[in-house]
């Protein structure tokens, strides 16, 4: 018989890997087991323990200014067309235009 909370394990309280899962981003101790949250750009696997990617590209769930997804653990990047560069301040989510051709000047000899 269970005695509720006092025979319960704090798997959290543990070390990563073995109390619990090492790809369990955030442990929360539940009476008799732990569930976990994922950070950004991980979801929780079917065995409820466990985070893995979510691959953007193949879910399409990448911004429209992002010419080629390109998946990455835990993010995204993107391959960017000619004259455009990856935004920064969008974590390089997206590509900017970039009008670097209007600022080389020709500069006489
Ligand atoms: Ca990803």
């Amino acid at each position: 018989m269970l005695h509720n909370s006092i025979s319960d394990i704090d798997e959290c309280l543990g070390e990563s890997g073995v109390d619990y899962d090492k790809d369990c981003h955030k442990c929360t101790n539940t009476i008799g087991s732990y569930t976990c949250s994922c950070d950004h750009g991980y979801e929780l696997l079917p065995n409820g323990t466990s985070c893995g990617d979510v691959d953007e590209c193949e879910r399409g769930t990448y911004d429209v200014d992002c010419h080629i997804c390109v998946n990455l653990i835990g993010s995204h990047t993107c391959l960017c067309n000619d004259t455009y560069t990856l935004d920064v301040k969008n974590n390089n989510e997206t590509c900017t235009g970039q009008l670097t051709s209007l600022l080389i000047r020709k500069c006489s000899p």
